[in-house]
């Protein structure tokens, strides 16, 4: 990897910029992973996967509204025993870190997911205890102290991989939440899932999604993302990674500022293409060159000074 001032360590992986591809877009293929790692990205995520196969809920699963996206898609994916394949072949293409967000409905399926993806050569793994809208799973997981550290040292136990875990904003105190985490082993927080939300048609008068509520995610959450990052900074020691609306490098900086280490970047890609990891990533070295700094690491939770 070529030296520079965006090369950041997370957990021990090792990026050549502070760009993640954001669990939940694109991430079942190895073609388009490839096409988000020639549009710039530092490591990619994948979609979340559980043991079992799952179709997800009927359609529609996703709602633009004015501010950002709302989608429910219900964990559509083809089951760790099929996605071993896909992740066996992209360790072969891809040349950043590969890490695979896992669920499941119990302790010991969240370990097992992760101890699967783990064997298949998933540089790391992201553990999804926020997703806002499945039933006994996701953030009814990550809302539960005691069952939440029983996941992440389960999942720990299974796996000699760094274990990042992704909390919900859908709560009254995420840095608690982060420090439970952290004490159970984790080795980052990934912060935020989406926000709770819902969209009514006028017309018909009824709920758009089939699954009436989902998760917000794009601009609208990103000042409520760079909070939650910065509350978690003040507790836990842990590397934090931002998500939440980023859509080009002040988005970034300020996520870095808040506390992050790097930041992930999902809903943007839709509107913005694949490249938008090289823009945001070379607008983040424009900056630390022009305030003189030598590294990310300078300016991570630099706003915190008094
Ligand atoms: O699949 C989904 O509906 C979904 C998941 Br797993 C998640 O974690 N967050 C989200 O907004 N949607």
């Amino acid at each position: 990897m070529k030296r520079n001032r965006l090369n950041v360590n997370i957990a021990g992986l090792q990026l050549a910029n502070p760009t993640i591809l954001a669990s939940g877009i694109l991430g079942y293929s190895v073609a388009t992973l490839q096409s988000i790692v020639e549009g710039g990205a530092g490591a990619v995520i994948t979609k979340s996967v559980g043991l079992k196969p799952r179709q997800g809920y009927a359609n529609p699963t996703v709602v633009q509204t004015k501010c950002g996206l709302i989608n429910a898609m219900g964990l559509p994916n083809p089951g760790i025993d099929e996605f071993v394949n896909e992740i066996r072949e992209a360790k072969t293409v891809l040349d950043v870190p590969l890490i695979v967000s896992v669920y499941g409905f119990s302790e010991e399926e969240y370990a097992l997911a992760a101890k699967k993806a783990a064997g298949a050569g998933a540089d790391a793994l992201e553990l999804n205890v926020s997703c806002p809208h499945v039933k006994e799973t996701g953030s009814e997981i990550g809302q539960n102290s005691e069952i939440l550290a029983e996941v992440v040292r389960k999942a720990k136990a299974a796996v000699s991989k760094p274990v990042f875990v992704k909390l919900a904003p859908n709560v009254t105190d995420i840095a608690e939440i982060a420090e439970t985490a952290a004490r159970a082993g984790a080795d980052a927080i990934t912060a935020i899932n989406t926000v709770k939300a819902m969209a009514i048609d006028a017309e018909t008068a009824m709920p758009i999604l089939s699954n009436k509520k989902g998760g917000l995610s794009g601009q609208a959450i990103k000042p409520i993302a760079v909070r939650c990052v910065y509350e978690v900074y003040e507790r836990v020691k842990i590397p934090i990674i931002g998500c939440g609306g980023v859509t080009d490098w002040r988005d970034a900086v300020e996520f870095l500022l808040a506390g992050a280490s790097a930041v992930q970047i999902g809903t943007a890609i839709a509107t913005k293409g694949p490249n938008v990891f090289k823009t945001v990533s070379s607008g983040v070295n424009t900056y630390l060159k022009r305030k003189g700094f030598r590294s990310v690491k300078e300016i991570v939770g630099l706003s915190h000074r008094n």
